[in-house]
């Protein structure tokens, strides 16, 4: 059944909302959980359903994802999986940038062409969540469905972010409004007794989408609306049966930095929502990495990558990614560390301090609070961040705060003694 199956992950626009991560690398390409990138979320789960046809779309290709997808997803040339990256081109007929979701798979539908499959499975590039795709192409099979949306019940707090939709009694789509603002009362639906207990009562879609490849071909072709949700889906609603396939399991969205960096902390949680520790293990490059190293550090509720040297006094309520070296007696709380591309050498180290400039990594005494920090930073001895009074939003060279969050900018070096 999988095996007719392609699929298609929306790497993400130009990335704004979760700037400054995608300052220099395309969304699919940001790191979290300390290990892993965006995109090994998506083709995990496809891989886990058994599709293993997959394309990655996205606006620029940075080196990083290459590199990834190329040192990550290897499959036996006597099968016919492969994941490829397709990123905005100019061609003779289109000018450049995907002007959105639809438009993208529009612009990518020759590559498409030449494969044999006969549905299209199209996820977003930036939810975090464990599903069995399978389960729901044989929902989109026994209904006769042209279209299957996966669907989640959703708090009216919510639903100015999604597409909401109201279905009849044998779970088709009747009606869908992207993102309504106000007045959507009337949009409330029928859910479990547990969703009504929750307040979850719109059933919102999760920009998951099952299409025949056929209707595909013929909704996208013809016209230039740029988007699923503000058009596409909306007009296929008529005419054609689209079903709803309601999901209730753990499902975020991680494309803004709040949401990014609330997921990624969520992970040190006892029982955490997404739970990286099962049997459908998230895939990610195998990096042959040292055991990491600790001495005299107080670890609460935190996860500790691959590879990295620390000393810290303390470590609470934080991800510390690969290859991070921390110094003594500093302080790390709330943070997302996401590590190091390589190690310094000893010479570097030595140099670096004879020059009294900062070592990759975090120095002593420094105390970091609410922080993403991202990779390959040289942060000094006795710098603190986000240590005092709450700050207010801004973008500055080596940083940027968002929502209280202060983001430390890739490559950034923060003297010895900064006060942020
Ligand atoms: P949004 O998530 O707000 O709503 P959108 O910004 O269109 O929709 O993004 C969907 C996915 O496509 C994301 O992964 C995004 O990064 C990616 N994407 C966006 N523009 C792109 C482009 N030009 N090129 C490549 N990828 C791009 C959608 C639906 C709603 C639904 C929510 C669920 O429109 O109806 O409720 O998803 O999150
Ligand atoms: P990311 O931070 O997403 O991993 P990069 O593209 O920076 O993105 O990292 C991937 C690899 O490319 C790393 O091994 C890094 O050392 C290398 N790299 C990144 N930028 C440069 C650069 N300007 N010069 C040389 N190597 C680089």
């Amino acid at each position: 059944m999988t095996s007719k199956v392609i699929s298609i992950v929306l790497g993400g626009g130009q990335g704004s909302r979760l700037a400054p991560l995608t300052q220099t690398r395309s969304k699919p390409a940001v790191p979290i959980a300390g290990k892993y990138r965006l995109v090994d979320i998506p083709i995990s789960n496809c891989l886990h359903s058994n599709i293993s046809r997959i394309f990655v779309l996205t606006q620029f290709n940075s080196a990083s994802l290459n590199k990834h997808i190329k040192n990550t997803y290897h499959f036996s040339t006597f099968s016919t999986a492969f994941v490829d990256i397709l990123a905005a081109e100019q061609t003779p007929t289109s000018g450049g940038w995907f002007q959105g979701t639809a438009d993208a798979v529009r612009q990518s539908l020759h590559h498409l062409s030449t494969h044999e499959f006969d549905y299209v499975l199209i996820l977003s590039g930036d939810q975090l969540y464990q599903m069995d795709f399978e389960e729901m192409i044989q929902k989109h099979m026994d209904t006769n469905a042209d279209i299957s949306i996966a669907t989640i019940p959703v708090h009216a707090n919510d639903v100015p972010g999604f597409g909401i939709l109201k279905t009849d009694e044998n779970n088709m789509i009747t009606s869908f409004i992207e993102k309504p603002k106000k007045d959507f009362e009337s949009w409330a639906s029928e859910v479990s007794d547990e969703m009504k207990a929750e307040g979850r009562i719109y059933l919102a879609s999760m920009g998951i989408y099952l299409f025949n490849r056929k209707l595909l071909f013929e909704l996208l072709e013809g016209n230039d609306h740029p988007d699923f949700g503000k058009e596409i889906i909306p007009q296929a609603i008529t005419g054609h049966k689209v079903l709803s396939y309601q999901y209730e399991g753990y499902w975020t969205d991680i494309g803004t930095i709040p949401s990014f960096f609330e997921a990624n902390l969520g992970l040190t949680d006892d029982i955490p929502k997404f739970d990286l520790f099962n049997k459908n293990q998230i895939y990610t490059r195998a990096r042959m990495l040292p055991p990491t190293k600790i001495s005299g550090t107080l670890i609460d509720r935190s996860i500790i990558a691959d590879g990295c040297i620390i000393n810290a006094s303390h470590i609470i309520h934080s991800i510390i990614g690969i290859r991070t070296r921390i110094g003594v007696a500093s302080e790390i709380e709330s943070c997302y560390v996401m590590g190091s591309d390589n190690y310094q050498t000893l010479e570097e180290i030595a140099l670096a301090k004879e020059n009294k400039e900062p070592i990759m990594g975090i120095g002593d005494r420094c105390c970091i609070k609410n922080a993403i920090i991202d990779k390959n930073t040289y942060i000094g001895d006795d710098v603190k961040i986000n240590c005092g009074a709450p700050l207010p939003d801004g973008d500055f060279p080596m940083y940027t705060v968002t929502d209280g969050i202060v983001i430390v900018k890739k490559r950034a070096v923060i003297p010895s003694g900064t006060v942020i």
